[in-house]
């Protein structure tokens, strides 16, 4: 029998499977995680583009919360697409008093280029969420719009997450697959920063791979894995999946949360 190692994924739907609540539950079960979902919005979306985002009523993304918390015990939970201050506010409520690890992926803007969060919900979230988070997972365009500087180098990512540490004292991942020529990633917490630098692996559509790095962050942290080894771990995760593709047409490759890990 196994044990109940149980985590909550608060975020999106993407019809098309790979990225959001879809990707968040591929990679709890494919960690041998037990997970729960509270959907905030429900994309209609394909590889190419975001077609549509319908947002869910307030008091049922509350009423999915309250009820896992009522019948679940959660170790650990993420956070993807949040699109707006109230459900911020929500999230912020639920969690407060609670022992729960929790990790932020500030979902900003899709691949695609459409805004997933207005201005007030991202001062609610960096005023109200990021002080009770465990670690907070940018990537760069969001880096650089929370910082208000534009990230071109490896020194800009260090200078970038130092500035974001010293404004909210929780860990915060930088996530470096955005850039070009390099793909490190930066993690700095209460210790300092530590690099972690991988090969980049082309030929994949990575859409989906932040949800996952996150989830699978969230996996490790329910089995109690420190910080710094729940990244690592994760980072091997995520190199699982893309080493060995799923081919869904002639010329595309995505993620397969299932590889051998
Ligand atoms: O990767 C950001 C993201 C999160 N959640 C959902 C998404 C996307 C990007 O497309 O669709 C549901």
């Amino acid at each position: 029998m196994k044990n109940n190692i149980t985590a909550l994924t608060i975020a999106g739907s993407d019809s098309g499977g790979g990225a959001g609540i879809q990707a968040d539950l591929k990679t709890f079960s494919a960690l041998g995680i037990y997970g729960t979902t509270a959907i905030t919005v429900i994309t209609a979306q394909n590889l190419n583009k975001i077609n549509d985002i319908f947002v869910l009523p307030e008091n049922i993304i509350r009423k999915q919360i309250e009820t896992i918390f009522d019948g679940y015990s959660i170790k650990a939970a993420k956070t993807g697409i949040l699109y707006s201050e109230k459900i911020i506010d929500i999230i912020i409520h639920s969690f407060a008093n609670r022992d729960i690890k929790l990790v932020i992926d500030p979902v900003m803007i899709s691949t695609s280029g459409k805004a997933l969060m207005d201005k007030k919900a991202l001062e609610k979230i960096t005023d109200g969420l990021f002080p009770i988070a465990n670690l907070i997972t940018p990537n760069i365009p969001e880096a650089e719009y929370l910082t208000n500087s534009i990230i071109d180098s490896k020194e800009d990512m260090q200078k970038a997450v130092s500035i974001l540490y010293n404004k909210y004292k929780v860990p915060f991942l930088l996530k470096g697959g955005h850039m070009t020529n390099i793909s490190d990633d930066l993690l700095i917490t209460d210790e300092g920063i530590n690099i972690f630098s991988s090969e980049r692996i082309s030929g994949v559509n990575t859409h989906g791979s932040g949800c996952t790095l996150s989830a699978a962050i969230t996996a490790f942290l329910c089995q109690d894995y420190a910080l710094y080894e729940a990244v690592r771990s994760a980072k091997e995760y995520i190199k699982s999946t893309l080493l060995d593709p799923i081919q869904i047409s002639d010329k595309t490759q995505i993620i397969n949360h299932f590889a051998d890990y």
